[in-house]
């Protein structure tokens, strides 16, 4: 068969890819030494979402943009999703913060003291209402708790005011909606984290009930897990609802997905694949959203690389031949299995990206075609003035 048959064959599934992005992306983000201003950052949401939509038209790939609150706090999420939608994107989903605020140095939903339990619960509840409003399906939720010292906190306590709180805001998650829970093995805690893994996200979710599951971040492992495991046995359980991806050199560096390890990526969305969130055999619904930062390169830019990293990644993991693979897993045939895999892998399918873009009226080329648009050059020289959006 020829490289463009099979590509044939596979196209039908990347017209379903989604990737969602972060509002966050479009505003100023740096390290804890420096956040960087930068010429044409947003200073409202609605700058933001018109960033996101700008980089859904050059791709096509991006239809929804998450929305983080209180960052992206406004008096009238019904206008907002008029926007969004007159913009050609809709809104998606809604991340809490209790990261930001002194009542939660030492926790939130785990915190000893049942009125800052009860105001970081009233938070998310916050969050139900706006997506109530939006009409966003997916609340995601990452906590910053943990400790830094052995013997500051009782580990085992938190984890049990974690299950109640957890259970007080899935008690309101709509029929239509689903609580997702991320997790993360360090930082801002250092000593140990309330969610560290995915065992622990996954015996919280599953405790809830059907409509909550586990968020993947790229970014949250130690060095070396193998994260394609992760997912292979996180759709197996049925309970993957969402990725964030970004990649990662040595801690949370939410840098462009698929920058730092494209084969990584590759490995995990064959498992995506393999395991039913996407393609041929999908039975899951999972979330492809990205969560990264761009700090030193443009933002728009950033983000269009990242959806087409993704695109790449998923159409390379699409043509792995699953027949041939399969055989000879079966047949004891180590080299041949690995050689059908990373065939998929070194096959180069930009050229044909690139057509099938055209086919759909889209440019061949996004990140050319975006750059020669004169966007950029608009946005810079319109938002002069106001507060440039951050982490604030
Ligand atoms: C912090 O690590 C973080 O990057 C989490 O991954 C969240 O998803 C994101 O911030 C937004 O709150
Ligand atoms: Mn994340």
């Amino acid at each position: 068969m020829t490289q463009a048959t099979r590509f044939d064959r596979i196209a039908p599934f990347l017209d379903g890819q989604a990737i969602e992005v972060p509002s966050w992306a479009y505003g100023n983000s740096g390290t804890r030494f420096k956040v960087f201003g930068s010429a044409g950052t947003p200073r409202t949401v609605e700058e933001k979402i018109a960033d996101a939509a700008a980089v859904h038209r050059f791709t096509g790939l991006a239809p929804a943009v998450a929305l983080h609150i209180p960052w992206d706090k406004v008096d009238d999420y019904a206008a907002l999703r008029r926007y969004a939608e007159d913009l050609g994107i809709r809104l998606g989903t809604v991340n809490s913060n209790t990261f930001q605020d002194d009542d939660y140095k030492l926790g939130a939903l785990t915190h000893t003291d049942p009125k800052i339990r009860q105001k970081a619960i009233d938070h998310h509840f916050e969050c139900l209402d706006v997506m109530d409003a939006t009409g966003s399906r997916d609340l995601k939720i990452w906590l910053a708790e943990g400790t830094n010292y052995p013997g500051q906190g009782d580990l085992r306590g938190r984890q049990d005011r974690l299950a109640e709180s957890l259970a007080t805001i899935y008690e309101r998650v709509g029929e239509e909606q689903r609580l997702v829970l991320e997790y993360k093995f360090f930082e801002p805690a250092f000593y140990h984290t309330d969610v560290p893994d995915w065992g622990t996200s996954y015996a919280h979710v599953a405790a809830l009930g059907e409509r909550a599951f586990v968020c993947l971040d790229t970014g949250h492992h130690a060095p070396g897990t193998n994260i394609e495991f992760i997912v292979a046995q996180l759709l197996r359980l049925g309970k993957l609802g969402s990725f964030d991806f970004n990649s990662r050199f040595y801690a949370d560096d939410d840098l462009i997905v698929g920058a730092a390890d494209p084969y990584q990526l590759f490995r995990i969305l064959f498992e995506v694949i393999r395991g039913g969130g996407f393609g041929p055999e999908a039975t899951a619904d999972v979330a492809f959203m990205l969560d990264q930062c761009h700090n030193i390169e443009k933002k728009i830019p950033g983000q269009i690389r990242s959806v087409l990293n993704v695109q790449e990644m998923t159409a390379r993991a699409l043509l792995v031949d699953r027949d041939a693979l399969t055989a000879a897993q079966e047949a004891g045939d180590v080299l041949l299995a690995n050689e059908i895999f990373m065939d998929a892998f070194y096959t180069d399918v930009r050229p044909l990206l690139a057509a099938w873009r055209e086919e759909r009226g889209l440019p061949a080329d996004p990140m050319r075609a975006y750059l020669a648009s004169g966007y950029q050059e608009q946005i810079e020289a319109d938002r002069i003035g106001g507060t440039q959006a951050g982490w604030n």
